[in-house]
């Protein structure tokens, strides 16, 4: 019943677009330019095929309607064949040229959708590189910048009304890079650089999601795009590129020791100490993150803990080991983890 419930509400909120808390992705909802573009295009092919299949099942019907009964068998005259046929030649080739005419005009709306795509003004435009992993997504700002660069993961911050360009990369197989509310979809080759260009014009926190079929765990491979003012922005970039700071108290230090004396260190990379792997997700601001593991999970405490015990039931096959930690290191471990944000 309450599974049934929850689909009823999950395909409302679709149709509505409310979020009901939980961030949301609708590609009939186009919050930024791009998304709008598709949109438009998507209207039109609709109403295209909306009209040619209500045109083609009301002749259908009328056909069925006109067709001589099998009851009545008095042979057609002649006379009237001819009138007939005549009567189907012009109707096939109204309908070709009517076939024709809306195949040319949907060719016609699809290119010009794709240049309007592509001629997104990129002056100004933020530079962000997303590699797409098993399964998660690694970001990286202003790449090649050293004074500005920093990294994080499955989540994006994006001024409102100022154009991005993502540069797509994969080390490993390929992804798709899918936010319908504002951006088509870009596949991530291996060995190639892709981009997709977006601007947020609403602000708001939109999901996205791997689209092509990349393994195991495919299916949690999310990630949350948050389009905010340009001062929130800044500020957000700002935190970003600092340092994680320095633990305030003893049971912190004591966190951050257990993490650099575990197999952790060997993944991941916390800013500003000695853990540089980058396996896995950086960690230097983990906590100011809203979801843990590519939106498989809130990152609230409780979730952060059965992640560190035990990745594989939530992800199986996700390429983070169990670590098993005495209890009081792993509370510390928490209280340190939680502190970077
Ligand atoms: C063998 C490499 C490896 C080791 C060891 C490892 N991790 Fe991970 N970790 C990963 C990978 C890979 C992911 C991404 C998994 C995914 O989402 O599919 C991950 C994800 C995470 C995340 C979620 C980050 C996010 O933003 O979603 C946290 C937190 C984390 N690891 C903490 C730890 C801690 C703490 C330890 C040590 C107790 C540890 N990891 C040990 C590879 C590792
Ligand atoms: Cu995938």
């Amino acid at each position: 019943m309450s599974a049934r419930l929850n689909f009823a509400s999950s395909v409302l909120a679709a149709l509505s677009g409310v979020a009901y808390g939980a961030p949301f992705q609708n590609a009939l909802l186009p919050a930024g330019v791009q998304a709008d573009h598709v949109h438009t295009l998507w209207l039109i092919m609709l109403g295209t095929c909306t009209v040619v299949f209500i045109a083609l099942f009301t002749a259908f019907v009328a056909a069925l309607w006109r067709a001589p009964r099998s009851t009545e068998e008095t042979p057609p005259q002649t006379s009237r064949t001819t009138g007939t046929e005549r009567g189907a030649t012009r109707a096939v080739a109204l309908g070709a040229a009517l076939s024709i005419a809306g195949l040319l005009g949907l060719l016609v709306a699809s290119v010009v959708t794709d240049r309007a795509l592509a001629g997104l003004p990129l002056k100004d435009g933020l530079v962000i590189e997303v590699n797409g992993q098993q399964w998660w997504w690694q970001v990286t700002y202003a790449p090649g910048d050293p004074s500005r660069t920093f990294e994080t993961a499955n989540e994006l911050h994006i001024p409102v009304g100022r154009p991005v360009l993502l540069k797509l990369q994969s080390p490993d197989v390929i992804h798709s890079f899918w936010v319908p509310n504002l951006a088509p979809k870009k596949d991530l080759i291996p060995g190639r650089t892709l981009t997709l260009t977006l601007r947020a014009d609403t602000p708001g926190v939109y999901r996205g999601q791997c689209a092509e079929f990349c393994g195991y765990q495919h299916a949690k491979m999310a990630f949350l795009v948050i389009a905010e003012e340009p001062a929130q922005y800044e500020q957000w970039a700002q935190s970003q590129h600092d340092s994680a700071k320095e633990p305030a108290d003893a049971v912190r230090k004591r966190g951050r020791q257990v993490f650099m004396e575990s197999p952790c260190v060997m993944c991941h990379a916390i800013q500003g100490t000695r853990a540089n792997a980058r396996t896995g997700p950086d960690l230097t601001h983990v906590a100011s993150r809203m979801t843990l593991a590519a939106g498989t999970l809130p990152n609230t405490r409780g979730h952060l803990a059965g992640w560190i015990t035990n990745p594989q039931q939530v992800k199986p096959g996700a390429n983070m080991p169990a670590v098993t930690l005495p209890a009081d290191d792993l509370q510390a471990l928490l209280t340190y983890l939680e502190s970077l944000k």
